[in-house]
């Protein structure tokens, strides 16, 4: 074995120092990859997929990456993996999976640029149909492999892997979202939907922070049921299958007595219950709590009257105590993490001033930006923030939550957006808060992954477009339709009356443009739930999605009713341009009812779609269709119609 080892990786090395065409391929030559990796470049040819493939990994393979290349390989039609320590030499295609110094790999690799740093992963598709997939760490490898999944191409048995070079690595180290809204909190299997997402665009946070389970906030000196803590166990193992770090926040805020023994045991016997689930990081948020009053005599006694500094005091007591008696004292644990009470603005304050003084330098701070809903995120302003808190803040995003009034009876799904490059050196991290609807936070979550991963190269419209794609299995189109559907539901509102982020972009565009143009497009507002319900597989994305799509069709089909009213009237047909419009109305009256499903949207409401686009349209219609009407039939009327 050895001696055929042996010259396989010098003719490795040989082929990897052949010299290969362009460096990067701006021209798309092959797939594009989500998030975008730091470097891709076409290193040779595309390598033909059959049905045998041959697998090499050690003991120093991670098994989560292993697994998912069976998986991924099986998907593509191959039946025969041979698993072997030491590559034969004789396969059809051969796979290297393992540490990014394991001598196999490193030859394999060729001329690959070996990244560095926490998850960094290389990966190199040789024209001697041999695939080296090398990891920093085990979550490295797993991201390999996430790449590996995207550079399939071609069609069922005649599949083939882009011939690419890819060296690659996070921007940031904390990277995902925070169940942290109000309302209904995720189901259990929705939660694990969520995990394997999070792998697959590379995402390794879930903070478990929802705002309305009980045992988190209002009850939570009280220990979970049973069937509670067995969900909570599954959630932390799912969790690591998928390189995701579960973090468990308990947040005590609105009760706890800080200077009570009693509470601070209360609160480490429910962190410690989590640490022998595996869960190995853990949170204390202190958001939305009054901190002008105690909760107890006792802190009035130890911390003087209540107040800014005196609220930082008494929660850096407590934090303080959790990081040094329970996070240091607990192998394999994280540094604590935390939300202070003034999480959402760049005011230096008595409560700040203490929190930068005091606040064990290791404990992570949380940030929202200059507002609980901020417009935008800017380097200048993180970089501020991390000098108030006297650490790299870490950004809990409030998109695209829509737990809030303005929010009611809308699905948000717009692109990341308004999130400058170049902020990854100046935060710990961000996580998304995601909407109470799960599986429709995905679009969102999938551009904030993109940018979370790789805030440099983002780009807004294509990271849409992939994520429109990722959700229709790839189906082109799906993916149009559900591009059509996201900008009608583009709009993202903040706690003050402007928006964030602009409604329907798209489609005002085409208002304001060619009307034959107009026309095709609501043809395919009228068509894309019906494409979007065939071609979408994530039946909890349908769900969640339904009355939205409903209601897109029979706005859609307002619209074309319009068209119709304007096209008749420009006929001069008087019969026609009031069927018309009496359609017209009678479509917009039905969808102006459709509501959001009880129980979802935490703030219930009528579905608004396209709105401040579509009404206006509509309305633009009426008030043309009025002014018709009010003109009399100039000369002879013939068959109904007046004369042209
Ligand atoms: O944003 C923070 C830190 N806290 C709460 C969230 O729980 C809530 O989801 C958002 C949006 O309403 N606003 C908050 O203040």
């Amino acid at each position: 074995m050895a001696s055929r080892t042996v010259p396989l990786l010098v003719a490795m090395a040989l082929i990897a120092s052949v010299p290969v065409h362009a460096t990067a391929d701006p021209n798309g030559h092959f797939p594009a990859v989500s998030p975008a990796p730091q470097d891709i470049r076409r290193g040779g040819p595309d390598v033909v997929v059959g049905r045998r493939a041959e697998l090499v990994v050690t003991d120093t393979t991670d098994p989560v990456a292993r697994v998912l290349l069976d998986k991924t390989l099986r998907e593509r039609g191959v039946r025969d993996i041979d698993v072997r320590a030491k590559a034969s030499g004789k396969a059809p295609l051969t796979i290297h999976l393992g540490p990014l110094d394991r001598p196999d790999i490193v030859a394999a690799l060729g001329r690959t640029p070996i990244p560095h740093g926490a998850e960094a992963y290389a990966l190199n598709v040789t024209s001697r149909r041999v695939v080296a997939m090398g990891g920093a760490d085990a979550a490295g490898q797993y991201y390999a492999v996430q790449t590996l999944r995207q550079l399939f191409v071609g069609a069922h048995h005649r599949w083939r892997i882009a011939g690419v070079m890819v060296s690659d690595y996070p921007a940031m180290p904390l990277r995902g979202t925070i169940e942290g809204f109000y309302g209904s909190p995720w189901t259990h299997s929705e939660r694990l939907a969520q995990l394997a997402f999070y792998g697959a665009v590379k995402a390794n946070t879930y903070i478990y922070a929802p705002k309305d389970d009980p045992f988190h906030r209002e009850r939570w000196r009280e220990p979970y049921p049973q069937d509670t803590l067995k969900e909570l166990g599954e959630l932390v193992k799912a969790a690591a299958d998928h390189h995701v770090r579960f973090t468990y926040a308990l947040s005590p805020g609105t009760s706890i007595c800080y200077s009570s023994e009693l509470d601070r045991a209360a609160l480490t016997q429910k962190l410690q219950a989590m640490y022998d689930l595996g869960t190995r990081a853990f949170s204390i948020p202190l958001d939305d709590i009054s901190y002008t009053r105690w909760n107890c005599q006792g802190d009035q006694e130890t911390y003087g009257a209540p107040g800014r500094a005196a609220a930082a005091r008494a929660q850096v007591d407590l934090l303080n105590h959790v990081q040094r008696d329970f996070v240091a004292s607990h192998p394999g644990t994280h540094p604590l993490q935390m939300v202070p009470t003034e999480y959402g603005d760049l005011t230096d304050t008595a409560y700040k001033q203490v929190i930068r003084a005091t606040l064990d330098p290791a404990i992570l701070v949380m940030w929202t930006g200059t507002d609980v809903v901020p417009p935008s995120i800017t380097v200048d302003q993180a970089q501020r923030a991390s000098a108030l808190f006297g650490r790299n803040v870490f950004v809990w995003d409030n998109y695209p939550v829509n737990d809030y009034s303005q929010s009611a009876g809308r699905l948000l799904l717009a692109p990341y957006d308004h999130r400058e490059a170049g902020l990854s050196r100046h935060v710990a991290g961000i996580v998304s808060n995601p909407m109470n609807q799960a599986a429709a936070s995905k679009v969102a979550v999938f551009t904030m992954a993109d940018f979370m991963w790789n805030d440099q190269a983002y780009n807004r419209d294509a990271s849409w477009t992939q994520a429109a794609s990722y959700l229709a299995g790839g189906n082109p189109a799906g993916t149009r339709a559900l591009l059509v559907f996201f900008d009608l539901n583009h709009l993202a509102p903040t706690f003050g009356p402007q928006p964030w982020q602009p409604q329907a972009p798209a489609l005002r565009a085409r208002i304001d443009g060619n009307p034959d143009e107009l026309r095709r497009y609501v043809r395919q507002m009228i068509e894309a739930p019906a494409t979007i319900r065939a071609t979408v597989t994530d039946k909890a994305f349908l769900d969640d999605a339904a009355n939205w799509l409903d209601a897109t069709e029979l706005w859609a089909r307002a619209m074309s009713s319009g068209l119709d009213t304007l096209d008749a009237i420009t006929a001069g047909d008087r019969a026609a341009a009031a069927a018309a419009r009496q359609q017209m109305d009678a479509l917009a009256s039905a969808a102006g009812k459709i509501r959001s499903v009880p129980g979802e949207n935490r703030v219930e409401g009528v579905v608004r779609i396209g709105d401040g686009v579509i009404d206006v349209f509509l309305d633009r219609v009426r008030a043309r269709h009025d002014e018709f009407v009010a003109t009399p039939p100039s000369g002879s009327q013939l068959d109904g119609k007046d004369s042209q």
